[in-house]
């Protein structure tokens, strides 16, 4: 870095110093001299897919799979807007992406006219991404550029969710002034602080609950992946001894083949046995939950207020009053610094599935059952080591959670913002990222929308095993459609589309033969897809539930808004 550099060298040198090694981007005019910027010196990688919205959930699953923040070059207007959903879906589960817009130059300005790709007005695409980013700018100011992009680079590490960086065609080869102070920082971004008198009064006063209750629980939520704080929580619950479960969003922030961990909780909808502990239990700590109508089955949480330490968004509620300015990292921090009453409570694991294993999982009946394809799954995960678990929106979301992924392996969903077409790109990413080979649970329908990405696998080095769960349609609202050829979409040629692509490619009809075809795509070196059949009706024990679960809530809902009026529920 020097004092006075081109704006394009100083980006590569800025995004260099805070360890970015890979961009994710299409080109367009207006983004031209940007994207080659970024490219020209080579010590950033430049990965490119065939839609916006595949860079945008590759950069996605990029950074929720390294911890580093996903960086993404898109064009102006037609690309910028195509963006839109997947930065919004990291806005909301807390990814940290930057995304940099090319934009019309000062001249074309000038002329007076609309600028091709233009929407409304020149800074609309700007206003559009201010809704979903946590800091934005426009760099036209060289004296200021590289002061801004720090500042919204700082901002996007410290809240964890996309920032917006545009530069106009014409800044990318100005010289801009670059501050001393940035020449000589380490580079080291850092979370916001928090105030260690309130972290300290928190962590004193949720131990001493703990330690007087006698069937504590334990919920980990998104933020301790996003605060980096999993190592801790498994200390931390060591030294509790309590069980230990994962919220929807959160499934894979505490590790799925610890003693301790019980399962996913998700409200009334949980396995029977996590709602009957959940019924005992007289203190529950949520560590980093966000309060979604997800995580608690579309319902108010019930959990009485008098037995709840609440840690998410910088605040701690502690029954009926709140500290500010606590980090959910700083306060787990603080409590593994205080006595804790370990309970040496048997924890047992739960999940929808009935026995899964073996058996359940090498029958030749077709279609293969969806709970059985989930078994075959589980046991393909426990013979196999390291694979990084990828569920698509639709029934593979609900599906998921009754995956168990040992081995340090991992687990990425969009577990709240639920956006069809995350998976396949977001495992790409992820792979290039971290290195593990993931396996995609994926619908046919979200698989017509972003599948064909992965012909972009084999050049970026990543060979993802894709299971195509292929009901002929958007099977998850079979059991509410009116007329169900509304949900029906085209069949597909799924294993000779993976052929043609560069990869394998294996039908399976039955159990036994989604085993072997694991089997076969876990040896190739390609990526592989499996196109599943099954039942045009089934779906998922969790899906089944949660349907049922609904359509009970429309026919009873004065109960249940009573008991919220009553304060038995927590509203959210
Ligand atoms: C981008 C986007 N569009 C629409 C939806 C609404 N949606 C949720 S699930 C679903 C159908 C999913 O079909 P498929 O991928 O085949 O999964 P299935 O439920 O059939 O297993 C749709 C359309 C969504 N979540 N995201
Ligand atoms: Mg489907």
């Amino acid at each position: 870095m020097k004092r006075r550099m081109a704006l394009g060298d100083f980006l590569v040198a800025y995004l260099s110093k805070i360890g970015v090694r890979h961009v994710f981007g299409i080109p367009g005019d207006l983004a031209l001299k940007l994207f080659f910027a970024l490219g020209r010196q080579q010590t950033l990688e430049v990965l490119t897919f065939s839609h916006e919205p595949g860079v945008g959930f590759a950069a996605d699953g990029y950074a929720r799979a390294t911890n580093k923040i996903g960086v993404i070059c898109v064009t102006y207007g037609a690309g910028g807007h195509n963006m839109v959903n997947p930065v919004a879906g990291s806005f909301s589960e807390r990814v940290p992406l930057l995304i940099f817009s090319g934009g019309p130059g000062e001249e074309e300005r000038k002329l007076g006219t609309l600028i091709h790709h233009q929407a409304r007005e020149v800074e609309s695409q700007h206003r559009i991404y201010e809704e979903v980013t946590c800091a934005s700018h426009v760099l036209v100011d060289p004296r200021t550029a590289a002061h801004e992009l720090h500042a919204v680079v700082r901002a996007v590490w410290a809240e964890q969710r996309p920032g917006y960086i545009e530069i106009h065609r014409d800044m990318v080869d100005r010289e801009i002034d670059v501050p001393e102070e940035l020449i000589e920082w380490d580079g080291r971004l850092h979370f916001q602080e928090s105030d260690a008198r309130k972290v300290e009064e928190a962590a004193r006063e949720t131990v001493a609950m703990f330690n007087a209750s006698r069937k504590p629980v334990l919920i980990a939520g998104i933020e301790i992946h996003r605060y980096k704080v999993a190592h801790e929580l498994v200390e931390l619950a060591e030294k509790m001894g309590a069980p230990v479960m994962a919220t929807v969003l959160g499934k894979g922030a505490f590790p799925m083949d610890h003693p301790l961990y019980m399962g996913v909780h998700i409200g009334p909808i949980s396995p029977p046995p996590i709602v009957a502990r959940m019924d005992q239990a007289d203190f529950v700590l949520n560590l980093g939950c966000l309060r979604t109508d997800m995580n608690f089955g579309n319902r108010p949480p019930s959990i009485i207020l008098d037995k709840t330490v609440w840690a998410v968004d910088r605040r701690v509620d502690v029954k009926y009053h709140t500290y500010t300015e606590v980090g959910v990292r700083d306060f787990v921090r603080a409590m593994l610094k205080h006595e804790l009453r370990k309970h040496r409570e048997t924890v047992v694991y739960a999940s929808n599935l009935n026995g899964g294993g073996a058996a359940a999982g090498a029958s030749a009946t077709a279609p293969v059952k969806v709970s059985e394809l989930l078994s075959v799954v589980n046991d393909f995960l426990a013979e196999n080591k390291r694979y990084l678990v990828v569920a698509e929106s639709g029934d593979m979301l609900f599906g998921g959670l009754d995956l168990r992924v040992p081995h340090q392996g991992n687990y990425l969903a969009q577990g709240f913002y639920a956006s069809m077409g995350f998976a396949v790109p977001a495992a790409i990413g992820a792979q290039v990222g971290c290195g593990l080979r993931p396996l995609v649970l994926c619908g046919d329908g979200a698989f017509q929308m972003t599948g064909p990405e992965i012909s972009h696998a084999p050049k970026l080095g990543a060979n993802p095993i894709v299971l195509v769960v292929n009901n002929g349609g958007w099977g998850i609202f079979r059991p509410v459609a009116e007329r169900r050829e509304m949900l029906e979409i085209p069949p597909w040629p799924y294993a000779r589309l993976a052929q043609d692509w560069g990869g394998v490619g294996f039908e399976a009809n039955n159990a036994a033969e989604l085993r072997s075809a694991l089997r076969a795509a876990h040896q190739s070196k390609t990526f592989a897809v499996i196109d599943v059949h099954v039942g045009r009706d089934d779906l998922s024990p969790v899906s089944v539930k949660y349907i049922k679960a609904a359509a009970k809530r429309s026919q009873a809902p004065a109960a249940e808004r009573k008991a919220v009026q009553h304060g038995l529920s927590r509203p959210t």
